[in-house]
């Protein structure tokens, strides 16, 4: 069984990747290279070139969650696309999202502006129950975000595509139920897939049905974000704030208006990285499944763009 590797345009990156895929499949002969006749691709961020002379290529595996930039490739007809089903992401995106969270709940925000001004002065404590939250995207990562909000005592909801049930979570979904969460709202996060569907979707419109002063956390994609109509809300106050873990063109620039605007906490894209060890555990899982004819968890609906 032959493995290509891949990981953007330089093949050092692949090489980590291929050492941890050898000793976890002894029997595969990995290498990083153009996909050529293997019959497994491992890959992240890859150029079209590697997919172009495919001959007998059986699956792709995404070493990500995402697989927007992978599915616009021209990708060899009929392979299945694979992705990792959380692999140690969904904690750490619930660490994120919960110190986002709690920056803006407990003040931590307006006692850093106080430091700097040497001021001392308390704020009083909020309720959780003034603070309820909206989670757009309840996929294999955004119900570990909604349960680590939950147990801290914070009202949830959530909104999906399609009806989805979760105990403890009020869950929406389709447009009507979008309006429903958005005007109960107070921090909306966005934890969606990238879909033409969701590309563009958080506007002026939708950031205006949120409750005056609401917070937007996005540790999603960039391009689902309209950035001057977020900036706009910011600077009418219509949003108090926003911690962004992306943008629409990654890096930031120097000039990036989100880097200076005091309303907003911008890291760079570093909410859940791939954990490598759990990753490629969960590759050669599902090498092994669809070697044995089994499904395996994590396949794409390229028809549904995730
Ligand atoms: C991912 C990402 O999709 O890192 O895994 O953005």
């Amino acid at each position: 069984m032959k493995i290509a590797c891949c990981f953007g345009t330089d093949p050092a990156q692949a090489a980590p990747w291929v050492a941890d895929l050898r000793a976890a499949l002894p029997h595969a002969d990995v290498q990083a290279g153009d996909c050529g006749d293997a019959d497994y691709a491992v890959v992240w961020r890859a150029p079209q070139a590697f997919f172009d002379g495919a001959t007998r290529l059986r699956a792709i595996f995404a070493a990500g969650a995402g697989v927007d930039a992978l599915l616009a490739l021209r990708l060899p007809a009929g392979v299945p696309v694979v992705r990792l089903e959380d692999a140690g992401m969904g904690a750490q995106m619930a660490e994120y999202v919960v110190q986002a969270v709690l920056h803006r709940f407990r003040s931590f925000d307006r006692y850093a502006r106080q430091q700097s001004v040497s001021r001392w002065q308390a704020h009083p404590p909020e309720s959780h129950a003034d603070w309820p939250i909206g989670i757009l995207g309840l996929g294999t990562l955004g119900v570990p975000v909604a349960r680590a909000l939950r147990q801290l005592g914070f009202p949830v909801a959530g909104w999906t595509r399609t009806p989805r049930t979760l105990h403890d979570i009020t869950c929406h979904h389709g447009r009507e139920g979008l309006g429903h969460l958005l005007s109960g709202t107070r921090v909306l996060v966005d934890m969606l897939p990238l879909t033409p569907d969701t590309r563009d979707l958080i506007d002026g419109a939708l950031l205006g049905a949120l409750r005056p002063g609401a917070y937007f956390i996005n540790v999603a994609r960039g391009e689902h974000v309209v950035e001057a109509d977020l900036l706009a809300a910011l600077d009418s106050g219509r949003l108090a704030g926003a911690t962004l873990d992306v943008c629409r063109n990654e890096p930031a620039g120097e000039g990036h208006p989100f880097w200076a605007h005091p309303g907003i906490v911008l890291t760079p894209h570093i909410a859940a990285a791939t954990l490598r060890p759990q990753a490629v555990r969960q590759i050669a899982d599902g090498i092994g499944a669809l070697e044995r004819g089994d499904p395996v968890p994590g396949r794409v609906r390229p028809e549904r763009g995730y």
